[in-house]
C-alpha cells in the first residue's frame, strides 16, 4: 500500500502544526516539501487554491489543515487529540482557531517571515518595523493572555496534551528559532510550559528537522 502524501514545506505554520498532529499519532507519511502555488499536478488537485498543506492517501485529496487535522482525528483516533467533553473539545477547538488567526500573524507574518525568511526565502529586504511591532507590542499582550490560560496547568485543557498544545506550541516555536524566549517577567508559567512541551514528543522530534532544514537554508537556530 501507497504511503499518504503531506504536501508543503516544514517553513510553513500550518505545515508544522500538521506534522505535530502526524507525529504525535505515529502516522506514517511521505512528505512531498512543496512551497505553496506550486505546479504539481497531484498537490494542485488537493489544493485548489493552491496553498499549503494538502493530503492524498488511498480515500481522496484535500487541503487545509484543520480539515486535515480533522480527518487524521477520524481516521487514527488514537491517541485522541480532542477531548470527550464537549466544553473541553470547544476549548481545543478556540485554542487552534486563536493559534491560526491571531499567533501564526505575529510569530510567523511579522517575526519568522520577516527576521528568517525575507532575505533568504522572498529574496527582499526584512521589514524592522514589522519586528518591532511584534516584539515590543504585540508578542507581549498574547503572552500575557496565554499566561492566565496555562496558569497553575501543565496543558492548556485538561490534563493532558490536546490540539490546544499542539497549535499554539507551534506556533511559539518560531520565537525560540529566532533565538528568543518567552518573557519570563511577562509570562513565566507559559515561560515553563513551553519549555517542558519542547522537550518531548512529538515536538522534539519536529524541532530537530525544523533545525536542520533551517541549517540548510542559512539560518541557525539555537533550539
Ligand atoms: N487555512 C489554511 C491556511 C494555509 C495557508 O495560508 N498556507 C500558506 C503558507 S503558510 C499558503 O499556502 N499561502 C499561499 C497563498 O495564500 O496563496 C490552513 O490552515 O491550511
Amino acid at each position: 500500500m501507497t504511503k499518504p502524501i503531506l504536501y508543503g514545506i516544514f517553513l510553513s505554520p500550518y505545515v508544522r502544526k500538521t506534522c505535530l498532529v502526524l507525529a504525535h499519532k505515529g502516522i506514517d507519511y511521505e512528505h512531498l516539501q512543496l512551497p505553496p502555488r506550486n505546479d504539481d499536478p497531484g498537490f494542485r488537485e488537493a489544493s485548489p487554491l493552491g496553498k499549503i498543506p494538502a493530503w492524498r492517501d488511498e480515500h481522496g485529496a484535500f487541503s487545509d489543515s484543520s480539515v486535515i487535522i480533522q480527518y487524521l482525528e477520524r481516521f487514527y483516533p488514537g491517541p485522541a487529540l480532542l477531548p470527550e467533553s464537549p466544553h473541553s473539545f470547544a476549548r481545543a477547538l478556540w485554542f487552534e482557531e486563536y493559534a491560526d488567526s491571531n499567533l501564526i500573524p505575529i510569530f510567523g507574518g511579522h517575526l519568522f517571515a520577516e527576521e528568517v525568511l525575507a532575505e533568504r526565502v522572498f529574496k527582499r529586504p526584512a521589514s524592522q518595523s514589522d519586528i518591532d511591532k511584534a516584539l515590543n507590542e504585540e508578542i507581549p499582550v498574547v503572552s500575557a493572555y496565554l499566561e492566565s490560560q496555562i496558569k497553575g496547568q501543565q496543558f492548556l485543557v485538561g490534563d493532558s496534551l490536546t490540539l490546544a498544545d499542539i497549535t499554539v506550541g507551534s506556533v511559539l516555536l518560531l520565537l525560540y528559532h529566532t533565538g528568543r524566549a518567552i518573557d519570563q517577567g511577562v509570562a513565566p508559567e507559559l515561560a515553563a510550559y513551553v519549555d517542558r512541551l519542547y522537550r518531548v514528543e512529538p515536538f522534539a522530534g519536529v524541532i530537530r528537522s525544523d533545525v536542520a532544514g533551517l541549517h540548510q537554508l542559512g539560518w541557525e537556530s539555537p533550539m
